[in-house]
């Protein structure tokens, strides 16, 4: 069962690797949905604390490291900065961004390893791993590459084939080797703390069948994981990198990083308190009293760890309370295809920042309306571009820009006194009321997208009431009923600034300037006298503007280019051939020759037919360029011509010698020409 009146509320955005920048999938899945949540709370004036950072540990950080060609440690303190710096620019409002690099930190992981430890928890084990004896170490899975049995992908790792995606174990792959030294792994035992998952099961699985509330998605991935029956997990690994065992005779080895880091959330809220305290007292109260909710959010791949594994820690280790919901998202999608950070295919954070400034609440408005909270969901430039021209700009902005301006227009500036109401007025205003607790009710139950539905709903509302009360034309006849549709149409917008502040902090922070809104919190919203008779309103200001064209054009080729440049990254220069001799070389006649007529060959995807001047005759060239040149584009071009190639028989016709061409790391060709105008004929030697 959900708790029910909480105290207070510890709300986590999970510790994302800090090896690459953040992308528009973290944000969707995790951490707008998360801010949302927490500005919701704290503008209700409940207490939270709102935690996050980067996980610094584990393969995924020393294989970046081996690729950027710089030390773990370097890695991490680049990406942190970068990461935290991008979530600060686009309002996310953590109480804290901690890194798991921190001594708190290893003191606290190693702390509750220890406790679980002499309470005799785990259980040792040895097993038979694969060792690089080059390199010296034990292989984590993912350092370990071979061919994978089910579709003979050779470049298959230990625990994963990113080609057909099937889940391996280093064991399974053909020929493995060393991604450290490519030397042949040997096995080797190893000892190591394994936490008996199956042993906790009864009591992980009466702590997941008390939540019946949380989303299917959820469940289901918890279900499955039960139904296959929990098995022991090692939480210690032969690794460099990471936390020290606080364990005799245990060199070499680390606390696995799925141990320590969801336990980096309670050490991030030490972190905090020392920040803000100057001690880390009081710490308990956001992990150990019952009336204090924890809610984690994360993407779907994190779910198993944050309610079956981190859960099962924390009933071994007995003084803290469990999470009382997990909203875990699924994926988003880009422009069709799956973000990947390997193929390139993402929209950057720092970049979107970059490139279209002052724009954050278009992008947690757009997140928001397309997070995948049930099912995966997409997101393309073009539905980016109409939903901030036709609903930030057409309804919301829209809407309160008429508010202000006629406002200023025909009252000074000032909100004017309303009088007696007419029937749409009461109408309007009961609607209004309305909206706070649906909206909510939404957001309390981790349903943002239609949270969002509701707000601009409101906008909606107010667009329709300005359209069927015409104060622009009521202007010449009633000044006095201009004044009451005036005074309704503010109210309206400064309950929109306070709704719409958890999804659009920058707009609603414009807004309470422009309004003169101070301290106003949640229960305000839907009140009829929100802004005072008489007070000012500032000038209309924009608060979103229509994005053309060329701005969404750019980002998505520079998408495509992204993507291509990293396909080539791979490539290698084709092998130097076997020697030969001066006189193999001199066998061959190089000209000079013009290309005079072309056309394409009926039936054939390849061939051109083209007829070259060779200075002393016409040749017939039958040449496989037709997917790369259009005839008309190659008349006229000078091209090398190997002349004496013995004639072919090809579709029916024989084809003369050979144009050369180069061919780029695309595959694309090009003509080679000669430095100057060389007549045709010339030699090449
Ligand atoms: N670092 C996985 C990730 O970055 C992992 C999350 C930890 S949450 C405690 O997606
Ligand atoms: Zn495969």
């Amino acid at each position: 069962m959900a708790i029910t009146d909480p105290k207070r509320y510890t709300v986590t955005a999970a510790l994302i690797y800090a090896n690459g920048p953040i992308h528009i999938g973290h944000l969707a899945g995790c951490y707008v949905p998360a801010d949302i949540y927490v500005r919701y709370l704290r503008s209700q004036g409940r207490d939270v604390a709102f935690i996050s950072g980067t996980d610094e540990h584990g393969v995924p950080i020393t294989i970046r490291a081996k690729k950027e060609g710089m030390t773990p440690q370097e890695v991490v303190d680049k990406y942190y900065a970068q990461i935290d710096a991008s979530f600060k620019e686009l309002g996310i409002s953590f109480d804290v961004y901690s890194r798991t690099s921190k001594p708190i930190h290893h003191e606290t992981s190693r702390e509750i390893f220890k406790n679980l430890y002499d309470k005799g928890v785990f259980e040792e084990e040895t097993t038979e791993q694969y060792y690089d004896e080059t390199a010296q170490q034990f292989l984590a899975d993912r350092y370990i590459v071979g061919t994978c049995p089910v579709c003979a992908n050779p470049n298959a790792y230990g625990d994963q084939c990113e080609k057909c995606g099937s889940a391996l174990s280093p064991t399974e792959l053909i020929e493995p080797h060393s991604m450290l030294s490519g030397s042949k792994p040997v096995m080797r035992p190893t000892t190591n703390w394994f936490l008996p998952l199956d042993k906790l099961q009864p009591q992980v699985e009466a702590f997941v069948n008390s939540h019946p509330e949380w989303k299917t998605n959820v469940l289901g991935q918890c279900q499955s994981w039960l139904k296959e029956g929990l098995k022991p997990r090692a939480m210690t690994r032969d690794l460099d990198w990471g936390i020290p065992v606080p364990v005799p005779n245990t060199e070499g080895k680390v606390l696995y990083v799925w141990f320590e880091a969801p336990i980096g959330y309670i050490s991030a809220t030490k972190d905090w308190l020392i920040q803000k305290n100057g001690t880390d007292e009081g710490w308990g109260q956001w992990w150990k009293e019952k009336d204090t909710k924890l809610v984690h959010f994360i993407g779907k791949d994190n779910i198993v760890f944050h309610c079956i594994i981190f859960p099962a820690t924390l009933i071994a280790e007995g003084s803290m309370i469990l999470p009382d919901n997990v909203p875990a998202n699924e994926f988003m999608n880009l422009e069709g295809d799956k973000i990947s950070t390997s193929r390139n295919w993402a929209v950057w954070l720092h970049e979107y920042l970059e490139e279209l400034p002052g724009k954050q609440d278009v992008l947690r408005y757009v997140l928001t309306a397309s997070a995948p909270e049930t099912k995966d969901s997409e997101f393309t430039w073009k539905d980016f571009q109409t939903r901030n021209n036709s609903e930030l700009v057409g309804i919301f902005g829209n809407f309160i820009n008429r508010a202000v301006v006629l406002t200023h227009k025909f009252c000074e500036g000032k909100v004017p006194a309303p009088g007696e109401l007419t029937d749409i007025d009461a109408g309007t205003l009961a609607e209004l009321a309305a909206f706070p607790s649906r909206i909510a009710d939404s957001l309390e139950n981790y349903r943002f997208r239609e949270a969002l539905t509701h707000i601009i709903d409101l906008a909606r509302l107010g667009n329709k009431y300005l359209a069927d009360t015409q104060p622009w034309h009521v202007i010449k006849t009633d000044p006095e009923r201009v004044n009451t549709i005036l005074n309704i149409s503010l109210q309206i917008s400064a309950s929109l600034a306070i709704v719409a502040e958890p999804i659009l902090p920058f707009t609603a922070e414009k807004l309470r300037l422009q309004f003169g809104m101070q301290d106003h919190t949640w229960t305000d919203a839907g009140r009829v006298d929100l802004l005072a008779t008489g007070s000012l309103i500032g000038e209309a200001n924009l608060l979103f503007e229509k994005i053309e064209d060329h701005v969404i054009e750019r980002q998505i080729q520079k998408l495509h280019d992204a993507r291509r440049m990293n396909e080539l990254e791979g490539k290698t220069v084709a092998e130097i051939k076997p020697e030969i001799q001066y006189e193999d070389f001199a066998k061959m006649d190089i000209r000079i020759a013009t290309i005079t007529e072309a056309e394409n060959v009926p039936k054939s995807k390849k061939l051109l037919k083209l007829s070259v001047n060779i200075g002393s005759e016409q040749r017939t060239v039958l040449s496989g360029i037709s997917e790369h040149f259009k005839p008309e584009e190659v008349i006229g071009r000078k091209v090398l011509y190997l002349a004496n190639l013995a004639p072919r028989k090809m579709m029916g016709m024989e084809s003369h010698g050979m144009i050369l061409m180069a061919e780029d790391k695309d595959g694309s060709l090009a003509f080679v020409q000669p430095g100057k105008e060389i007549w045709d004929g010339g030699t090449v030697n």
